[in-house]
């Protein structure tokens, strides 16, 4: 397991180092000690976007009170979403992970309302998740190499491909957000939610870009999505 969580350019291994240059991007707060593992340099979500989602989120359902970010990862978007809401509840299976999110959280001044869960989510979502409004979701997408493929394969999407992760998280609560690679098969994502939703139901995607620099794919389902 990785222990060094505090980096500097110097200590991120060499794959990662091209983020360091992000790490405002990726949390404003970051001189004030966040801290993150290497996979997780490559899959916070940058703070803007986490915000800009969790906005749109409220503008959407003002009365939402409790978001569930499942593979919360270093907690970028349980923190934007604990801003807005209520309270938010950040599941990994990586108790780094976990401790990463806590510490973050408490940056922001959020650690009362960030929960964090350590699980499987093969296994706990078959729990009861009682009083869940909107699940979140940034799974793993393979790596930085995402865009060695043209188009993105969401069967690709760890721990399970994009079908499979949406019946999970249907059966929780019909309102569902994902932030997914910027090269993502649109014709997956139509044909998946028409059988998961029926015909008629549709997959609102928005692009997210920062500097003018396409970032990733956001998409929702559920019906009140404006
Ligand atoms: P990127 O595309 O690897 O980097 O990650 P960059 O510098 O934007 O693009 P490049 O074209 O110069 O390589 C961009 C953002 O995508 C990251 O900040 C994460 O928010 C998200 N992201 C990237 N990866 C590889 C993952 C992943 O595996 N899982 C998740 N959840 N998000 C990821």
């Amino acid at each position: 397991m990785e222990h060094t969580l505090l980096h500097t350019y110097d200590s991120l291994p060499k794959r990662v180092k091209k983020y360091w240059q992000q790490r405002y991007t990726l949390f404003s707060k970051y001189d004030e000690g966040i801290v993150l593992t290497t996979e997780l340099w490559y899959s916070v979500t940058p703070e803007e976007i986490a915000v800009f989602i969790a906005k749109y989120v409220k503008h959407c359902f003002p009365q939402i009170r409790t978001v569930l970010d499942v593979f919360c990862g270093g907690g970028g978007n349980s923190i934007a979403f604990a801003r807005l809401f209520n309270s938010c509840i950040g599941v990994d299976i990586n108790e780094v992970n976990l401790q990463c999110t806590k510490h973050n959280a408490a940056l922001y001044k959020l650690g009362g309302k960030v929960q964090t869960k350590q699980s499987d989510w093969l296994e706990s979502c078959s729990e009861d998740w009682d009083n869940i409004d909107l699940i979140f979701s940034s799974p793993p997408w393979g790596g930085p190499a995402y865009t060695k493929q043209d188009i993105y394969d969401l069967n690709n999407l760890a721990p399970l491909p994009l079908k499979d992760l949406l019946i999970s998280f249907f059966k929780i609560c019909d309102k569902v957000v994902c932030f997914l690679p910027r090269n993502s098969n649109l014709e997956q994502l139509d044909q998946i939610t028409r059988e998961l939703l029926g015909e008629d139901a549709v997959c609102k995607v928005t692009i997210v870009s920062l500097d003018e620099y396409v970032k990733g794919m956001v998409c929702y389902w559920g019906e009140g999505f404006l």
